[in-house]
């Protein structure tokens, strides 16, 4: 059992980076990334960091950066400074007054779990229990104007050892290009598509045709609160269902499950309100023989090096979009950056989420710092 620690200070540290390639999906297209950075200090002078995962606008979630921020600052903050029992396991119970904002609630718990990692000496990896220590590299591949394009990029992900490919897809672009990188890949690499909510129940037909390319799974077609759509659409089509954007809690995921709405589920902690419930989600999903996989936010560092400890669970069964930190940005902001072997991600062994920041990096790119204090 780990000591509650008092939080003293709480800074919240808006970085910029740029994107090696723009990321396009059906929600829109990105060619750089603003990320929050939340950091807890503790009264026995341990401090640890938690990635935010919203994004700058409310475009795949309600939530947003700016927001994030706001409703830190002025709701959830001062009910931390006020406990004098935090620790890790208690974080979400203690904003639990607070509606929703899942995704900066996920942020305070996983600065609070680094710091109280550290400060024991433990890795996230030993405290979850998990027992793999590296993990299959999948990528997640944006919509591109061109077909030649696709095909490019996917070779180039082929070549640096990716274990399997996820495809962005909307209306407009999918049976095509689906078809042409299967084709490229061949029948054996992992293939999947994500249309982040792109398609209405009327597109049911049309999607059925890409049960023709042996896909792993199609991810969130309909919009998120539409789960009854998505029971119709898998009793439709060959090719499993899975969701992401309509799994933001626990409840959810176990309701998305009987209804027979999700027969696969992609679990990004920041989504569901953190680390420890995802493993809640993942203990689910497992007694009752759902795979899971962990999803991506186009994270730096920090949030890879959580992310490939949480996806070293058992439960994880199928390749999660765990890419390398050259996937997205020229240069990470922790000092070793996360790096392909064998077509795997290697789990963390340094103490805390298993990262070490690369402050001197990180101040370059700052754009805001808010430090907040007891
Ligand atoms: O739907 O999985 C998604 C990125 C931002 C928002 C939503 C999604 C994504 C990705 C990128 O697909 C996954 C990654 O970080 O590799
Ligand atoms: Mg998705």
């Amino acid at each position: 059992m780990t000591s509650p620690m008092t939080p003293t200070s709480i800074e919240l540290r808006r970085i910029h980076l740029d994107l090696v390639t723009p990321f396009r999906t059906s929600f829109g297209s990105q060619s750089s990334r603003e990320i929050l950075l939340v950091g807890v200090t503790t009264a026995d002078g341990s401090t640890g960091w938690g990635e935010c995962v919203a994004l700058s606008e409310p475009v795949y979630s309600p939530e947003y950066v700016e927001g994030v921020i706001d409703v830190i600052e002025r709701f959830m903050a001062p009910v931390l400074f006020g406990a004098s029992d935090l620790r890790a396991a208690n974080v979400i119970e203690h904003l639990e007054r607070f509606k929703g904002h899942e995704m900066a609630k996920a942020a305070l718990e996983m600065a609070v779990l680094d710091a109280e990692l550290r400060s024991g000496g433990a890795t996230l990896h030993q405290r979850l229990g998990a027992s793999r220590t590296r993990v299959p590299s999948g990528v997640s591949v944006g919509i591109f104007s061109t077909v030649d394009e696709l095909l490019a990029a996917v070779q180039g992900y082929v070549d640096e050892g990716y274990a399997r490919i996820k495809l962005k897809i909307e209306p407009g672009w999918d049976l095509e290009p689906v078809r042409l990188v299967r084709e490229l890949i061949g029948p054996d690499m992992g293939l999947q598509v994500d249309a982040n909510t792109a398609y209405t129940r009327a597109d049911i037909e049309h999607l059925r045709r890409l049960d023709d390319f042996d896909l792993l799974l199609i991810e969130q077609p309909l919009d998120t609160d539409d789960l009854l759509g998505h029971r119709a659409l898998a009793d439709a089509i060959d090719t499993p269902v899975c969701l992401d954007e309509s799994i933001e809690s626990f409840t959810q995921a176990v309701d998305a499950v009987d209804l027979g709405a999700a027969e696969i589920i992609n679990i990004k902690p920041g989504r569901v309100g953190g680390y420890l419930t995802a493993v809640r989600i993942h203990d689910m999903c497992r007694s009752r023989g759902i795979p899971v996989w962990c999803g991506g936010m186009l994270e730096t560092g920090i949030g890879r090096a959580a992310n490939c400890a949480l996806a070293s669970l058992d439960g994880f069964t199928l390749p999660g979009d765990i890419s390398a930190s050259t996937r997205f940005y020229a240069r990470d902001i922790v000092l070793e950056p996360i790096a392909i072997v064998d077509s795997h991600v290697a789990v963390p062994s340094s103490p805390g989420l298993g990262y070490d920041l690369d402050v001197d990096f990180v101040d370059s790119i700052t754009t805001s710092v808010q430090r907040l204090t007891r």
